[in-house]
């Protein structure tokens, strides 16, 4: 008799936009095959846990019929790419979901094992498989894990700096033009090895929409090439580039391309985290924003969020974006919907006059980790909701309530949850132990740095309280609560990743 495995899913949803029939087919496979929940993750997928061997192939099947797949969720391939969720431009936001969508399909590995394995062999999409080798990756593959993100600015909210890839969608007169391209960017660390290290992506120059699905083609094949397949801590694209130099990549580049890119255009970010509540585009459309603690759409006794989505997606004609920050928007509402939706929403307490959260809490993010992750030392997901309680405490003492002060946790040093470039990160150390980093900026362009190690919950509030204090009473006006504690010179801010573990 065999034990009684039961496994993770992982369901791709590029750009992070799933149709109101996906979304329900997920809440259906959830409650038959799963544990009852879905989670939505930092790169806006779906994950299902829980799942049984034997009902592995019904489950896939089962996403199958509404066109979702889970190739390249995990493996060494392109994975799944990010798009801002950005609602304020439908527009804009069209086509650079567009663009995310055909660098998704492009990247996407041309087996046709997964069709055989798991649905005997069927062919349920519109592209034909290679009948040869892999055209991009090839026999082997590639070295590791690969990582694209699309932003579209003022807005980082899917990090493009902690991807292998970022694009920054420049725009003229509201349409998209091309992308700024930054590479090299990754968050996992080990613990006691301090060539590894989190690193940024750089900037190398601007390149025009047509060609930025050839651009990011010839950099996953130069990391094909060149990426260490010696040793897997040191295959990343971050160590290739840091390796062979910037400038050594970048001829390659644009030796492999024909031509040279352009330079950066200009761009600002203003932050990395989510919009919430109603917003209404320039089309009229109207987009609600939802915070989804921890990403985990569930049914609790207070409220019953999955089923109120379950129903919204019965009669809801737009989509549901899934955010980089684990959180959700009900995108694309036809202003006639929203009195119906409101009414749901309150109905199974989703939305109402009772529901008052901090704006640490809204931008908290926090990996799975124990109890399905075999990799975390320590709890991220079900622990931080109550480590926030007593912070909240002292962010409500202090009158910063509404300061947006990034909070990141994970159970271990791989950084699932970009704990790196949380303003406050907390990175699992041991059972009930966390690393805490300060110093991140708040649109996720600089890292932040080791400021106490092993702390418990009473050393975390004890190390946060003073910090909090000083910076409700001395902050200049707008000062972010990361660039104040490198101002006050708590930690010296981290210029690269390489002087990252650097005092
Ligand atoms: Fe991750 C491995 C969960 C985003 C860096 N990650 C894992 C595994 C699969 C553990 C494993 O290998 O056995 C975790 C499954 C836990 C579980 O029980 O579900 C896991 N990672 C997650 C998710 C679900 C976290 C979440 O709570 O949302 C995210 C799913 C992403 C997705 O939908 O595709 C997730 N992982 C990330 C990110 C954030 C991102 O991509 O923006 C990172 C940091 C960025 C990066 O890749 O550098 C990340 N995960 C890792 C690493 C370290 C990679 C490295 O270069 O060192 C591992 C371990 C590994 O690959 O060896 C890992
Ligand atoms: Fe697991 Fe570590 Fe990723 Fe958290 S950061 S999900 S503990 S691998």
């Amino acid at each position: 008799l065999e034990p009684l495995y039961s496994f993770m899913i992982r369901v791709r949803v590029p750009g992070g936009v799933a149709s109101p029939e996906q979304w329900q087919r997920m809440d259906d496979l959830a409650n038959e095959y799963a544990n009852g929940t879905l989670k939505l993750t930092t790169r806006q997928t779906f994950q299902l846990h829980g799942v049984l061997k034997r009902d592995l192939q019904q489950t896939i099947q089962g996403f199958n019929a509404v066109l979702m797949d889970s190739i390249a969720g995990c493996g060494d391939v392109n994975r799944n790419v990010m798009c801002g969720a950005n609602p304020h431009e439908s527009q804009l936001h069209a086509e650079v979901y567009e663009v995310s969508r055909q660098i998704s399909a492009h990247l996407t590995p041309q087996t046709t094992a997964y069709w055989e394995l798991w649905l005997n062999g069927e062919q349920h999409l519109s592209t034909e498989p290679a009948e040869d080798a892999e055209p991009i990756y090839g026999k082997t593959y590639l070295p590791r894990k690969f990582k694209i993100a699309l932003a579209v600015p003022p807005y980082n909210d899917t990090d493009i700096f902690a991807n292998d890839i970022g694009l920054i969608a420049i725009e003229e007169n509201g349409r998209l033009v091309g992308f700024n391209v930054a590479i090299g960017g990754g968050m996992g660390m080990t613990f006691g090895m301090p060539d590894t290290y989190p690193r940024l992506a750089d900037l190398i120059g601007f390149v025009p929409t047509a060609q930025v699905v050839d651009v990011c083609e010839k950099i996953v094949t130069i990391q094909r090439d060149w990426g260490n397949r010696q040793n897997r801590k040191f295959s990343r694209l971050k160590y290739t580039i840091d390796r062979v130099g910037l400038d050594t990549f970048v001829a390659e580049l644009q030796q492999r391309l024909g031509y040279a890119l352009e330079p950066t255009r200009a761009y600002r970010f203003e932050t990395s985290s989510d919009n919430f509540g109603w917003m209404q585009g320039p089309d009229g459309k109207l987009h609600l924003g939802l915070f989804v603690e921890g990403g985990r759409v569930k049914d609790t006794d207070a409220v019953q969020l999955k089923t109120a989505l379950r129903e919204v997606a019965g009669f809801h004609t737009g989509e549901f974006r899934l955010t980089g920050n684990q959180n959700l928007i009900i995108a694309n509402i036809e202003p006639a919907h929203r009195p119906q939706i409101e009414q749901v929403l309150a109905r199974y307490g989703v939305l109402g006059p009772t529901i008052e959260r901090t704006a640490l809490r809204l931008g908290a993010l926090a990996c799975v980790a124990l109890n399905t992750c075999s990799l975390a030392f320590a709890e991220a997901e079900r622990y931080l909701p109550q480590l926030l309680d007593r912070l909240d405490t002292v962010i409500r003492a202090h009158g910063l309530a509404d300061a947006g002060i990034q909070i990141r946790m994970t159970g271990c040093p791989n950084g699932c949850a970009r704990p790196y470039l949380g303003e406050i990160g907390l990175v699992g150390k041991a059972v009930g132990r966390y690393n805490l980093y300060l110093g991140a900026s708040h649109s996720g362009e600089r890292l932040n740095k080791l400021y106490r190690e092993m702390l418990d919950e009473d050393g975390i509030i004890r190390e946060l309280t003073p910090l909090l204090a000083a910076y409700a009473q001395d902050r200049l006006p707008a000062e972010r609560f990361g660039d104040f504690v490198i101002r006050q010179g708590y930690v010296q801010p981290t210029t690269h990743g390489q002087n990252f573990h650097a005092a």
